[in-house]
């Protein structure tokens, strides 16, 4: 582990961040895009989101701040979901927020923000593709079959491999210093995604970065989701966790967790030498839903009433 890297050992609390076309509808990231969802929508249609999602009040530097009066010393935003959209511009594919509804890159200025207020700055980015035509290539489960299936052809797969690497490269040489990459979905092994050539180009480009572990073998801490560990690892870990009962936007106020149960949650994890990666969805226009505003502001007083600093 890099010098550099180890602010992640007492980084104790950080903001998840679940945002992109599916906000329009208040439904979950990428996952309605499967026949078993219950918010199930055609390719077509859920692919059109995209020109509908138009953040006319996105303000980067509101949520860090926002970020760090609630005590958060890292934020973390979904570049990529599993639907393929790219909130950043990028050369691999035409959908993406320069080339759709929001008509610009949405992840340049929150790196900026971010690091104007000294947070570390996290992507996630999921190793998973639902648009890229060659991707739907491995039925790996029932449960994370594309929507578009097809059977497994080696070339194709490097093609689309190719553009996962070089959409890893574009973040990472566009943005300036990125502190960690949040990968999601591991599947197939490191082999199939030649992870550790991968690492080692992420570490050429950026030797501080830190990597979770949903890259097959490649990650430097756990990521436990939804659940803080009874026995928690030595090494590194992260719990990610929502405030209600989904990643992305939902309009229902009635299903947040209270202030004192995700406050209690924090300082669990906190005592067992994790760190809590707390997910808010923003809503379309880039606001961050009152009921998340709330608790966030509410962690923020206590922790700057009775935390260490
Ligand atoms: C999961 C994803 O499928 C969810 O949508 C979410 O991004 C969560 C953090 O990881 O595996």
């Amino acid at each position: 582990i890099h010098p550099e890297a180890q602010w992640f050992d007492e980084a104790r609390f950080g903001i998840f961040l679940h945002w992109g076309p599916y906000s329009v509808r208040g439904i979950e990231a990428s996952w309605p895009l499967m026949s078993h969802s219950s918010q199930h929508m055609k390719v077509e249609d859920y692919e059109n989101l995209a020109d509908e999602f138009n953040p006319q009040s996105y303000d980067p530097k509101e949520w860090t701040r926002m970020a760090k009066e609630a005590g958060a010393s890292y934020i973390v935003l979904t570049a990529k979901h599993h639907d393929g959209f790219c909130l950043f511009d990028t050369e691999t594919t035409d959908y993406n927020a320069v080339k759709r509804g929001p008509g610009r890159d949405l992840i340049a200025p929150f790196v900026e923000a971010a690091r104007e207020e000294g947070l570390k700055v996290g992507l996630y980015f999921t190793t998973i593709d639902w648009h890229d035509p060659d991707f739907a290539t491995i039925p790996i489960s029932a449960s994370i079959q594309s929507p578009k299936p097809n059977t497994y052809d080696p070339d194709r797969w490097w093609k689309f491999h190719g553009r996962f690497v070089e959409q890893l490269r574009e973040l990472l040489t566009g943005y300036g210093r990125i502190d960690l990459i949040w990968f999601d979905v591991p599947g197939f092994g490191a082999d199939r995604w030649r992870s550790s050539e991968v690492k080692t180009m992420m570490l050429n480009l950026q030797p501080h970065l830190i990597i979770n572990d949903r890259l097959p073998g490649a990650g430097d801490y756990e990521t436990p989701e939804q659940f803080v560990p009874h026995h928690p690892p030595d090494e590194w870990w992260e719990t990610c966790m929502t405030m209600n009962h989904q990643w992305a936007y939902h309009p229902d106020a009635s299903t947040y967790k209270s202030e004192i149960t995700l406050l209690g949650t924090l300082l669990e994890i906190a005592t067992k030498g994790g760190n809590l990666l707390l997910n808010v969805g923003p809503r379309p226009d880039g606001t961050w839903p009152e009921e998340a505003k709330a608790r966030l502001i509410a962690i923020g007083r206590w922790l700057s009433r009775w935390g260490e600093g």
